[in-house]
């Protein structure tokens, strides 16, 4: 659980430094229509956050809370995740991470084992939330490395 934690605590460094250096023009590049960017990944990232905090409070707070999900590509296309400022969002995201860690630190093993339903009967366990959130940055930062390499190629 020790591991687990520093590795949620430490996703923050790893987002920032995976778009720290790029231009503007790589951040923008899409790999092909309707793939998104560095810097729409980075909302999305945010976005997700911003939900999954929720959740895992309610889960942590509430007797087998309902929990829900969000359409990833109906916001990105209609909250205008192009014009959103990036900076605003890593710092965003920075601020969730950072306020939960008081709450991770002083778990419970049964807190751990805590229970959310989402509407299609999936239940999941605090434990597993948590486990979906690094697994959640480390699939983005591997569609990150993608996205540049296409970049690098598309250039050539
Ligand atoms: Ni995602």
């Amino acid at each position: 659980m020790k591991k687990m934690i520093e590795q949620y605590s430490r996703d923050y460094a790893l987002l920032r430094e995976a778009v720290e250096g790029l231009s503007e023009e790589e951040l923008r590049f899409q790999p092909t229509p309707g793939k998104w960017s560095i810097h729409q990944i980075v909302i999305h990232v945010t976005d997700s956050e911003i939900l999954a905090t929720h959740r895992m409070k309610k889960v942590l707070a509430e007797e087998e809370p309902l929990l829900l999900s969000f359409d990833q590509e109906a916001w990105a296309d209609n909250l205008g995740y192009e014009r959103l400022d990036r900076e605003q969002h890593l710092l965003l995201f920075q601020m969730l991470r950072a306020s939960m860690l008081p709450l991770l630190e002083n778990l419970n093993p049964e807190q751990l084992e805590r229970v959310g339903e989402y509407p299609d009967g999936a239940r999941y366990t605090f434990k597993e939330l948590l486990e979906f959130r690094v697994q959640h940055v480390r699939d983005h930062l591997a569609q990150i490395g993608r996205v540049r390499q296409a970049y690098r190629e598309n250039r050539v």
